[in-house]
């Protein structure tokens, strides 16, 4: 069962599930609530066999999300901030390692957390008026969702250390350059470039697709000889599947294949 929502929308539709940032009054900041939203609904779809992709977007014209609240935090006890980074801790590691890939479509500003999430999903696809930043430095913190470390892995330590050090803003043309987001399409295409992206995804075999996830996530966890081996097992255990004799047979049948997901 989908959990319910107030800060958030779930929509699925052909196998793909879309979840919408929806507190737009609140620059749809990252409170507890809405945490622990984020977090019911992506341990719902991960568990969901229908889903075969994830996209994470905001109904905000200017803001995909402004990061955590400030204000909140500022409010909690050791305990309650302990609490808090935890949560987002497993926010993002749930958005790196659920079996399904995960698309992120940033519009407008992406700040703090909202780049740490976002660095934790598969692809990110910006508008042209995405504005990126981890600002944390300027409020007498670090980036602590993962930001030292995915951000680092994505541009390299010296770009991240340029970007946490000064906390400055990108705009899309610069995250593009410096490869933090996958592609710029225009603002009123944003979601239209998700979605397509999302469906070209969906129509692949989920299994061979769950692997490749799998077996790529291992660039961050494994030396290079581990995720060869892990690339050997997971591509050899594909041949146990419909969906590589389909894809095969049709290939040499000058077919195009039809996958079961099985
Ligand atoms: N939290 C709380 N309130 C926020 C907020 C935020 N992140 N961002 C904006 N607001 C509030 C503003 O205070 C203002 O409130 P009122 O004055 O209306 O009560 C309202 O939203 C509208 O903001 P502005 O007046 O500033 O609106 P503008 O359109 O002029 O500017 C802006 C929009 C998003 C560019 C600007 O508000 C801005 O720069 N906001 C600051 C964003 C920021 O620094 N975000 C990073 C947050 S730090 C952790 C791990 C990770 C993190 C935290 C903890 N642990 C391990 C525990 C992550 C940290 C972050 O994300």
């Amino acid at each position: 069962m989908p959990p319910k929502l107030k800060n958030l929308k779930l929509e699925i539709r052909k196998n793909i599930a879309y979840i919408t940032l929806n507190r737009p009054k609140h620059l749809n900041v990252f409170d507890t609530e809405t945490l622990n939203e984020l977090e019911k609904t992506l341990i719902s779809l991960e568990n969901n066999a229908k889903v075969k992709v994830v996209c994470l977007l905001s109904d905000h014209d200017k803001v995909f999300t402004a990061g955590a609240n400030i204000k909140e935090m500022n409010a909690n006890n050791v305990i309650e901030a302990k609490h808090f980074a935890e949560l987002g801790h497993r926010i993002a590691q749930k958005l790196e390692t659920m079996p399904q890939p995960v698309i992120v479509g940033i519009n407008g500003y992406a700040l703090g957390g909202g780049v740490e999430f976002a660095c934790a999903c598969d692809i990110r696809i910006a508008s042209e008026r995405a504005v990126l930043s981890q600002p944390e430095i300027d409020i007498g913190i670090i980036p602590g969702w993962g930001g030292t470390q995915r951000l680092a892995r994505i541009v390299g330590p010296g770009k991240a250390k340029e970007l946490i050090y000064t906390g400055k803003r990108i705009n899309a043309e610069e995250a593009f350059e410096i490869g933090l987001v996958n592609m710029v399409v225009p603002a009123d295409k944003l979601n239209e470039a998700v979605k397509e992206m999302a469906e070209t995804i969906a129509s692949k075999g989920k299994i061979a697709l769950f692997e490749a996830k799998k077996a790529i996530n291992q660039v961050s966890q494994s030396p290079l000889d581990v995720g060869l081996r892990f690339e050997i097992e997971s591509w050899s255990t594909l041949f146990e599947t419909y969906d590589q004799k389909e894809g095969m047979g049709a290939f040499l049948e000058g077919r195009k294949p039809i996958f079961k997901d099985k």
